[in-house]
């Protein structure tokens, strides 16, 4: 089985090298490491450079992580991974956790896990207003795809080579990668597992979750729920199709 691990930065020059460093030394799954760089304007990519790992620079920032996560999903279907894995630049997930997220694709129980701060509570929760909103779009969206989700903001998750396939060549439609990605998955058949994590706090740099998005989140929450409500049939077809 051939895994990419991608590790998303953007203007993470506090944590990057740390992250890397995790990633060396306490990853036990086999896999290559790749950094996309979402155009960032401090030091960080060039912190990347000096820790002599491969990167991917966009020549825009694409104004959120879900960007990372398109270029992510294309370049691990351009290259026939099996599986990407995916951890923020911020230092906030940790690589020894990396295993628990392939076993289930492994095994082939699950397209795609998600990493969650949920199930057994331990480590960084999240701010609690952040964490309530969580938790409703996290029942809303399990109850309309039958799919327990706890922790649909969660970064940290692995994708097999059917979800990567899926997002990269057949729904080619822009998307946020908490709700919709997560919706659009199941309409579109494809299993999603979670497995409990530890997550640490963000120690620099800036989050994407401020004042301005808190209040957007929500509401482009919502829409895209009805959106990708409606367009249920046709993620549907799209999944069957052969072509690209
Ligand atoms: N803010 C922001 N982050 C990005 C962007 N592109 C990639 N990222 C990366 O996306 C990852 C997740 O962003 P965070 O702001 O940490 O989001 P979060 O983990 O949900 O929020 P915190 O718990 O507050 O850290 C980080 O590794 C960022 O470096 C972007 O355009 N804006
Ligand atoms: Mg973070």
């Amino acid at each position: 089985m051939r895994i990419v691990t991608v590790i998303s930065n953007y203007n993470e020059q506090g944590a990057i090298e740390a992250t890397i460093r995790d990633f060396r030394e306490n990853a036990t799954i086999v896999s290559d490491l790749i950094v996309i760089d979402n155009c960032s304007t401090d030091a960080s990519l060039e912190l990347v450079k000096k820790a002599g790992v491969n990167y991917l620079r966009h020549p825009v920032n694409t104004g959120g992580s879900a960007g990372v996560i398109k270029t992510a999903l294309l370049y691990a279907d351009m290259f026939g991974y099996d599986v990407y894995c995916h951890m923020d630049g911020d230092n906030q997930h940790n690589a020894a956790e990396l295993a628990k997220l392939v076993q289930p694709i492994a095994a082939g129980e699950a397209d795609i896990v998600i990493g969650s701060r949920f199930i057994k509570r331990e480590g960084f929760q999240s701010l609690p207003v952040r964490r309530v909103g969580i938790f409703i779009f996290s029942r809303l969206v399990s109850a309309l795809t039958g799919q327990k989700i706890t922790d649909l903001t969660s970064g940290f998750r692995a994708y097999n080579k059917r979800a990567i396939h899926f997002f990269a060549r057949k729904f080619k439609h822009e998307f946020e990668a908490c709700v919709q990605m997560l919706m659009v998955a199941a309409y579109a058949g494809l299993r999603i597992r979670e497995v409990p994590v530890i997550m640490n706090p963000r120690l620099t740099g800036r989050s994407e979750f401020n004042l301005v998005n808190s209040i957007k989140f929500p509401i482009f929450g919502l829409v895209s729920i009805a959106g990708t409500m409606l367009q249920r049939n046709t993620i549907k077809a799209l999944s069957h199709a052969d072509q690209c």
